[in-house]
This record gives structure tokens, sequence and C-alpha cells, in this order.
């Protein structure tokens, strides 16, 4: 991970830190998911609200994190991450649209 994808993190940590503030006391984290032999590590998950998830591929094969309506990562080829920062409470299923039967589960409380 460069300086400035962590820079960017950062930044992107702050602003829905700051607008899941009005709501309720925030603790803003960065939680990781690694994708490993086609399964979502942990497939459940609870963070809190304005806490940002990162997903890595360990696998030797694409795969993608979909949550319909929510969020879509492009391909994600080996080693590669996709990060997004939940700023609303609520469960959020996702999948992998190359493989659909790879599914997880992030409940932002
Ligand atoms: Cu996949």
């Amino acid at each position: 991970m460069t300086i400035a994808t962590i820079r960017h993190l950062a930044i992107r940590c702050a602003v829905a830190a700051f607008m899941a503030s009005q709501i309720s006391a925030v603790r803003c984290e960065t939680v990781s998911v690694t994708i490993d032999n086609f399964t979502f590590a942990p497939a459940q998950l609870t963070v809190k609200v304005g806490s940002t998830v990162t997903w890595t591929n360990h696998d030797d094969i694409p795969h993608t994190v979909v949550s319909a309506g929510k969020f879509k990562s492009k391909t994600l080829d080996t080693d590669d991450s996709y990060s997004f920062t939940f700023a609303t409470a609520g469960d959020y299923k996702y999948f992998c649209s190359l493989h659909p039967h790879m599914t997880g589960t992030i409940k932002v409380e």
C-alpha cells in the first residue's frame, strides 16, 4: 500500500466519522477481510459506523466485492485490495460477481 493510498483512506475515514458523528459516538477503525480459497474471511463481520473495511485477494484468480446498490469493487487480481467506508448502520450483504456462491455480510452498528 502506498503512502498516497494510506493518506486517501485516512481522509475517507475522517469524513465518514464526521458524517456519522451526528448519530452517535464513533470509533473509526480499519478492518481487514481476506479472500482466500474462494472464501471471504471472516464472512460475518460487525464494525462500528465510520469504519473502513479492506478486502484483499490472496487467491491466484480474480474476485470482486459487490453489495447491490451499495458498493462494487473493480476486479481484484492477486494481492489487490478494495476498501469501503461504512457511514450508515445496517446489514450489508455482499458477494463476488464472478463466483456468486462467495458471500459475506458486514453488520454496521
Ligand atoms: Cu470470486
